[in-house]
């Protein structure tokens, strides 16, 4: 790691790598975070909404991040598994992130603390998800029991009129699109980005949710796959306002309860996930004490060991966009 220049007793170094799965970044913390003390998960993960929000900025927000950036908080769990891991992005937490549980284990090889091949099980706040390393790039996690909580919900939309989806559960909430499945060209992102958004604003605004009243914060169109080798292409707005780059795990796992749901993959069966870019996923239902799991791989590529330095004298420390 480079030196510090000239070491002041106030600065605060963060060392954190970073690294991209199908396209998608994830920035793993390595040391400088907060700790989240003890407790249950939940209450560690409020903690670190509540007192250390701050920190979350500093790692993803300008002028250290972006706003495609998905942090990687481990900690310590409290179920008997490897590590805990809280993801964040630049609105706040994530229940569970496919392409950052992807990018957590290629980094923890990276850094040589795990090993290929090999099986390792991480608490998230959503519940536990395991992961099998292939290789020192490919990936496979088994998610959170994933399914649909409701199917062909009625928007109107303004400027868009009517608009049918289905709200599923992935580890995070999503509202799938099921009445379009025009093309999904990258050409179009800032017009898929305006039609998402504005799907999203009337799902608030008309109070729709996921189960318990939980915030849709993800949105996801289908189209037609432009690879030989993929089922079906995807756009997801993420809760920040990006698209994933990646296929999106939670995503890949919603679109597959549904499909499921609609007798349209069987248990076992590939679903070949894509991404607006073109990158592509691999997942399929499995079932383990009669509890269907979506399984997905991927794969991810360390791109940069770096360490961020916050300089107390810097006025744009805290929050630059207000
Ligand atoms: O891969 O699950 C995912 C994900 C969620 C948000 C960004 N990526």
């Amino acid at each position: 790691m480079a030196s510090h220049g000239n070491p002041r007793p106030n600065d605060r170094w963060i060392r954190v790598i970073d690294s991209h799965t199908e396209g998608e970044p994830t920035r793993v913390i390595l040391s400088g975070g907060p700790d989240l003390g003890s407790g249950s998960f939940a209450s560690r993960v409020e903690r670190f909404r509540n007192h250390h929000d701050d920190f979350r900025r500093l790692i993803v927000d300008e002028p250290r991040g972006s706003p495609i950036a998905v942090g990687a908080l481990l900690c310590a769990p409290v179920a008997p598994v490897a590590s805990g891991v809280v993801f964040f992005n630049n609105t706040g937490y994530l229940g569970m992130c496919g392409h950052g549980t992807i990018g957590v284990l290629v980094t923890l090889h990276h850094l040589g603390r795990i090993s290929a091949p090999g099986t390792y099980r991480l608490e998230t706040p959503v519940g536990v998800v395991s992961a099998d390393l292939h290789s020192a790039h490919e990936v496979t996690f088994t998610n959170v029991a994933s399914y649909r909580h409701r199917k062909d919900v009625d928007l109107e939309v303004p400027g868009y009129g009517r608009v049918r989806g289905d709200i599923a559960w992935g580890g995070n909430w999503f509202f799938l699109v099921t009445d379009s499945t025009t093309e999904l060209r990258l050409a179009d992102v800032p017009a898929l980005t305006d039609r998402t958004v504005a799907i999203r604003q009337e799902l608030r605004r008309k109070g729709i949710t996921g189960a318990d009243g939980a915030e849709i914060d993800h949105i996801e169109l289908s189209g037609p796959p432009q690879r030989p080798d993929a089922d079906g292409r995807n756009f997801v707005l993420c809760p920040g306002g990006a698209y994933d780059r990646s296929p999106c795990g939670t995503g890949t796992s919603a679109k597959m309860a549904c499909l499921h749901a609609d007798g349209e993959l069987a248990e076992g069966a590939l679903w070949r996930q894509e991404s607006v870019l073109g990158t592509r996923f691999v997942g399929r239902l499995l079932r383990r004490d009669g509890i269907l799991y979506p399984t997905i791989r991927g794969s991810a590529y360390v791109t940069g060991e770096t360490e961020l330095l916050v300089d107390q004298d810097d006025p744009l420390i805290r929050n630059p966009q207000g």
